[in-house]
């Protein structure tokens, strides 16, 4: 009885994703969801890409957290609007929730709508929020056996950010190991190699936004 409440929460969700994805198509707003740790780098990630855009683009975000809003405080200083959800102990984001934070936001002022998701490789796997593309961003520290042993939310990525960088030379970390089991979880994937915190990489990273929200 529990997997079958389970897969009608699922279907449930797949339905709204599906919706928000309208709403968003329809207002011409290209949508990604990035997933990882904790701690990983999303933050500061995104503050250095829409560094990196240098206005060719007007991004919004989403931000997931348990609690508190240090992360919209973030991002609301680079004059980005911020919606900021907490979800209270829930270990990833759903479709309903984007759907009642997405209210905050004024559609017709936004050419790309970042949600940072909850900090986490295993929850955030199962939940379509009805973006266009999920981001998954990996930092040397954590290992590149990560792909290995959570191959769920990797297979469901479009776009492995490998950040960080800057810490390789003080790491036994193998970007040739993560890179070889993306390309096996998930083909089409495109990898970057970032370190937001000095920049290298992300002119790169942000000329292929640019590039992504023209082309689709
Ligand atoms: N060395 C280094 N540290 C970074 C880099 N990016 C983020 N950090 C640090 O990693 C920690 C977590 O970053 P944050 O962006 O908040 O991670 P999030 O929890 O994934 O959003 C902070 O102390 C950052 O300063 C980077 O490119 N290089
Ligand atoms: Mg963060």
């Amino acid at each position: 009885m529990k997997i079958v409440a389970a897969k009608k929460i699922l279907k449930a969700n797949d339905q709204l994703a599906e919706e928000n994805r309208a709403k968003l198509n329809a207002a011409g707003v290209f949508c990604i969801n990035v997933v990882g740790s904790p701690g990983a780098g999303k933050t500061t990630l995104l503050e250095a890409l829409f560094d990196g855009l240098d206005g060719r683009l007007r991004p919004a975000v989403i931000e997931g957290d348990i609690a508190g809003s240090i992360d919209a405080e973030r991002i609301e200083k680079l004059g980005v609007p911020v919606v900021q959800i907490n979800t209270q102990g829930a270990c990833h984001l759903d479709a309903v929730t984007i759907a009642a934070a997405a209210d905050g936001l004024d559609y017709a002022e936004i050419d790309v709508l970042v949600i940072e998701n909850i900090g986490n490789l295993v929850c955030t796997a199962g939940f379509d929020l009805g973006e266009h593309l999920r981001m998954v961003v990996l930092s040397v520290p954590e290992g590149d056996d990560k792909a290995a042993k959570y191959p769920a939310i990797f297979q469901g990525s479009d776009v492995l950010i490998i950040t960080k960088t800057d810490l390789l030379p003080h790491t036994n970390f193998d970007a040739d190991r993560i890179t070889a089991d993306m390309k096996r979880l998930a083909p089409r994937a495109e990898v970057f190699q970032v370190a937001a915190m000095r920049g290298d990489g992300v002119p790169s990273l942000a000329d292929w936004l640019v590039g992504k929200c023209k082309t689709r």
